[in-house]
């Protein structure tokens, strides 16, 4: 399989960890593009990460191309039980809601003019990024370090706004995060894919 990525894109490390947790890297070979417009003769989506599986389907989209990778790891990523399963998927939803947060701020701060750069998006989406980091904060509390698609996405979400969003201190008053996060990033998959800048 083809893995299309960027180095620094947080959708593309989160299929670059579930890969290497799920422990299919010999399976996949990963891409750095070398620029947007060779994305779109991939899927119409144009964004990083994509997917070109064996059989040749293009897969976009973070979220489905990690899912897939589970499935072919026979679930080392998700609990069969259903109801840890959808405690872990809540988590997962949660820490997805804020990388596109995070991901819409620094669109607006980095890449527009200053004087296009809309207040109110960046203030409601600062306000959505608060609300997820305090809710993330409750919902580690029980969760153990063990590795899957949920704490792949909150370690990405969480390096991501590290740099991105340093303004945030997300790991101010939030002890018990900082620390879940802290034991995820000691494991070889989660160093080695850190955003470089
Ligand atoms: N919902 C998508 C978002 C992916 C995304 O926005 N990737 C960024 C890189 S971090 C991208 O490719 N942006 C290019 C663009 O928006 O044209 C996912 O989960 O994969």
């Amino acid at each position: 399989m083809k893995l299309y990525i960027s180095g620094n894109s947080p959708y593309a490390r989160r299929a670059r960890l579930a890969a290497r947790e799920a422990g299919l890297m010999g399976m996949v070979e990963e891409i750095i593009i070398s620029g947007f417009n060779e994305l779109v003769k991939l899927g119409p989506g144009g964004k990083i990460p994509v997917l070109i599986t064996d059989d040749g389907h293009s897969l976009c989209e973070s979220l489905i191309i990690t899912h897939y990778f589970n499935d072919l790891s026979e679930g080392k990523l998700l609990p069969s039980d259903p109801v840890q399963k959808g405690k872990c998927l809540a988590l997962e939803s949660v820490a997805s809601v804020l990388m596109d947060s995070l991901f819409v701020r620094s669109m607006e701060k980095n890449y527009r003019e200053e004087k296009k750069r809309s207040a109110l998006v960046l203030e409601k989406e600062a306000e959505r990024s608060r609300r997820c980091y305090e809710s993330l904060a409750e919902m580690v509390r029980e969760e153990s370090e063990s590795v899957s698609l949920a704490s792949i996405a909150v370690a990405a979400s969480l390096g991501y706004a590290g740099w991105r969003t340093p303004e945030d201190n997300w790991r101010e008053g939030r002890s018990g995060l900082e620390s879940y996060y802290d034991r995820l990033m000691e494991r070889p998959a989660f160093t080695e894919t850190m955003p470089r800048y």
